[in-house]
């Protein structure tokens, strides 16, 4: 899954796709470059990260959905709006990333006769708060326990459980030693069912582990991918489709 933010201050690439003709050109470069996925997202979510009014989100990121219609992939994007949900649906989106799993209200059925397909993602807090202390007894047991009630509700709402995928959500109300335990214990998420997604690509818990900025960590992050992928994970979403892709053939080559 390659990422295209909109936004102006992705906590990586913040500002450097917020024209939509720069989004549209890389949503395209990513799809050449092997993505299967493309998940778009007009909102920042980064620690500390203030809300986008709804109208601001659907200006980012509608025009780049419309033009990328004869694109032969998936696309994803990443909203815990309804409206927004519903807005992305009609101008062509196939999945709904929602980093809040369907939590506010009426998401769920925003989309549950849609057909699309959806992410379920774990978050303590919101983007505002979730980086203040987060404290867990036993973070892999909570999480998978959250995820397995967000797909009890989804499927509730008659969404087919060929179309969830689960996150735990690295990075998102999670100190280092959490996203190291998460994804270490990663293969136990296989219990839930449904494939698993992990989003590690340029965190600052590769920063953490290496010492280099944002800018640097592409290393650290194709092997985060790595590990990732060989506990089970689907789908990686990562910035840097290229390089993940030739990751995922050296893995593929010694596992198939
Ligand atoms: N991480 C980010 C955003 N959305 N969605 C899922 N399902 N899993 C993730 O790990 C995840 C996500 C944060 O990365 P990015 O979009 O590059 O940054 P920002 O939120 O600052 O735009």
């Amino acid at each position: 899954m390659g990422v295209v933010n909109v936004t102006p201050d992705s906590f990586s690439d913040g500002g450097r796709y917020l024209d939509p003709a720069a989004a549209i050109e890389h949503a395209r470069r990513l799809v050449e470059e092997g993505a299967d996925i493309v998940d778009i997202g007009g909102e920042s979510t980064r620690p500390g990260a203030p809300p986008v009014p709804e109208e601001e989100e659907m200006r980012r990121i509608i025009p780049v959905l419309e033009a990328l219609h004869d694109v032969d992939r998936p696309i994803s994007v990443d909203t815990r709006r309804p409206a927004v949900m519903k807005a992305a649906l009609a101008a062509g989106a196939s999945m709904i990333n929602d980093i809040g799993a369907f939590a506010e209200p009426y998401s769920l059925l925003s989309v549950a006769q849609s057909g699309c397909a959806v992410c379920l993602m774990h978050m303590k807090g919101t983007p505002a708060t979730m980086q203040r202390e987060p404290h867990y007894a036993d973070v892999v047991a909570e999480v998978k326990a959250f995820l397995k009630e967000a797909v009890r509700r989804a499927k509730f709402s008659g969404i087919r459980e060929d179309r969830i995928v689960v996150d735990p959500g690295f990075g998102f109300g999670k100190t280092v030693q959490h996203n190291l335990t998460l994804l270490g214990h990663l293969g136990e998420f296989a219990d839930l069912g449904v494939p698993v997604l992990a989003g590690l690509s340029r965190k600052s818990t590769v920063g953490w582990i290496t010492g280099r900025p944002v800018q640097e960590r592409l290393a650290g992050s194709l092997a985060m991918a790595l590990l990732a992928i060989e506990r089970g994970a689907k789908i990686v979403r990562v910035h840097d489709v290229k390089e993940t892709q030739d990751v995922i053939a050296v893995w593929e080559a010694l596992n198939q």
